[in-house]
């Protein structure tokens, strides 16, 4: 028998982008950093443009939420790498000896939520509990620094859940979370399926040109550690054409909610397949509804350049149909506008779609999609959630404003060395800590 846990939403918990937002060329196949590496970002305004977006949710009337961003530059990792001194010390002479190690310890790529971990809701696990995996992202640098203090962030806001570790930090074990991960249900609190993506197997090697950053051995072990029904689990491979493409994450080309799966045609090996066994997961569930968009109507390089599945896809409550929240670049583009239009005029699932402004995010990879992780909670337990990370007008005008007060405008590669951004960064977490009410000694400089 499925549980049936009734009243559940899907809430949208977005990372808070960070006072050290910038462009540093970090990520390999993610061809938006690759490209813009050493362009001028704008922190304030990428900030408040991910605040304007959650504000949206929250007013169209879904659970939204806000996980903190992290310490940057992240010092415990230069003292490991046997810098010592004071603060200001390391800083000035890690960017004098290692200029690349600094940059990467100085990204505010915590803001890229989907990355944060792989969630179970209660509805599907054994035990009845919500169960979490903070994604290791072990194979980026500097991402590989994020998982303790997302499993901090996550177990504040959610004190009933089961947060694991991360999988050991292994190549074997590659795991970059909910961005490789789609749920897909009937009502939001009964048993639904879990479709894990990787893209390599982890024991051999994989044959793609660009990394792909998770291995099937990594999505077995999480589908096990959440003790997930194995008849409504899938495990699907992504193409290497997508991979290549420069679909570092399968959410590059895949997005799914309630019964719908919105993908392009290369983005799975075998697509086929892949439907087989998400129709055989729902049997006696719900009938999935597949949306496969062909090549024809979008080649992969568009959907890539504009993002057009890196989009929400949310049922806003009163509309009987899907909402796409598309970034501002999928309207752009010729090919993705044109398949908008197409779905909105169309009848199929997916009725409406809406445009946000992420472009600071965008520029560095990461769309609408990219900065939250969806969380599918009870009413019970979204009424224990931390008080502090839910996102309210009140919040909103309150973290507008001290994103106000703290941030810069604008952050040249040049400006990156100085030592008041690491200080003006710690300053503003501190007071986050009180706002958010994460406790004294919730980021590592707070515990000396
Ligand atoms: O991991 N970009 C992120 C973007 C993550 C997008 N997330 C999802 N698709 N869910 C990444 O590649 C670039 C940072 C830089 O180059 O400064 C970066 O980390």
């Amino acid at each position: 028998m499925p549980n049936q846990i009734r009243n559940a939403q899907e809430a949208n918990f977005d990372g808070l982008i960070g006072p050290t937002h910038n462009y540093g060329g970090l990520s390999d196949g993610n061809l938006a950093s690759a490209g813009n590496a050493g362009l001028i970002s704008h922190p304030k305004e990428a900030a408040l443009q991910g605040l304007s977006k959650m504000r949206l949710m929250h007013d169209k009337g879904l659970w939204q939420g806000v996980l903190p961003p992290h310490q940057r530059p992240f010092l415990p990792a230069l003292h490991a790498a046997g810098y010592s001194g004071t603060d200001r010390e390391v800083y000035a002479r890690v960017w004098k000896e290692a200029p690349r190690l600094a940059r990467n310890m100085l990204s505010a790529s915590s803001m890229w939520a989907a990355n944060a971990a792989t969630v179970s809701p209660s509805a599907d696990t054994e035990a009845g509990q919500l169960n979490l995996t903070p994604a290791n992202l072990s194979t980026m640098l500097h991402r590989s620094t994020e998982h303790k203090q997302t499993g901090r962030a996550l177990k504040a806001a959610f004190p009933f859940a089961r947060v694991h570790d991360a999988l050991p930090m292994q190549s074997v074990f590659a795991d970059e979370g909910a961005a490789n991960h789609v749920r897909l249900c009937g009502e939001r609190g009964e048993q639904g399926v879990e479709l894990f993506v990787y893209g390599r197997d982890g024991f051999s090697g994989g044959d793609t040109k660009f990394p792909a950053r998770q291995t099937r051995v990594s999505v077995e072990a999480i589908a096990r550690r959440h003790r997930l029904n194995p008849s409504r689990t899938v495990f699907a491979k992504q193409s290497k054409a997508a991979i290549d493409a420069g679909a570092f994450h399968n959410d590059v080309v895949c997005v799914g909610a309630k019964e719908t799966l919105f993908f392009h045609e290369l983005a799975f090996a075998n697509t086929a397949q892949m439907k087989r066994d998400v129709s055989a997961a729902a049997h006696g569930l719900f009938a999935p509804n597949f949306v496969e968009v062909a090549s024809a109507d979008v080649p992969i390089a568009d959907a890539i350049k504009a993002y057009l599945f890196n989009s929400m896809l949310v049922q806003f409550p009163g509309n009987d149909r899907l909402t796409l929240v598309a970034p501002l670049e999928t309207k752009e583009n010729a090919a993705t506008r044109s398949y908008c239009e197409k779905l909105t005029t169309g009848n199929g699932p997916i009725g409406h779609v809406e445009f946000v402004d992420v472009r600071q995010s965008m520029r560095n990879g990461g769309g609408p999609a990219c900065l939250r992780l969806r969380v599918t909670l009870t009413e019970d337990e979204w009424a224990q959630v931390n008080m502090g990370q839910k996102f309210t007008p009140e919040l909103h005008a309150t973290l507008d404003d001290w994103v106000s007060r703290h941030y810069r405008d604008t952050l040249a590669p040049e400006d990156l060395p100085d030592p008041s951004l690491m200080e003006e960064s710690f300053a503003a977490l501190d007071e986050l800590t009180k706002i958010m009410n994460l406790g004294a000694d919730f980021f590592p400089f707070q515990r000396l």
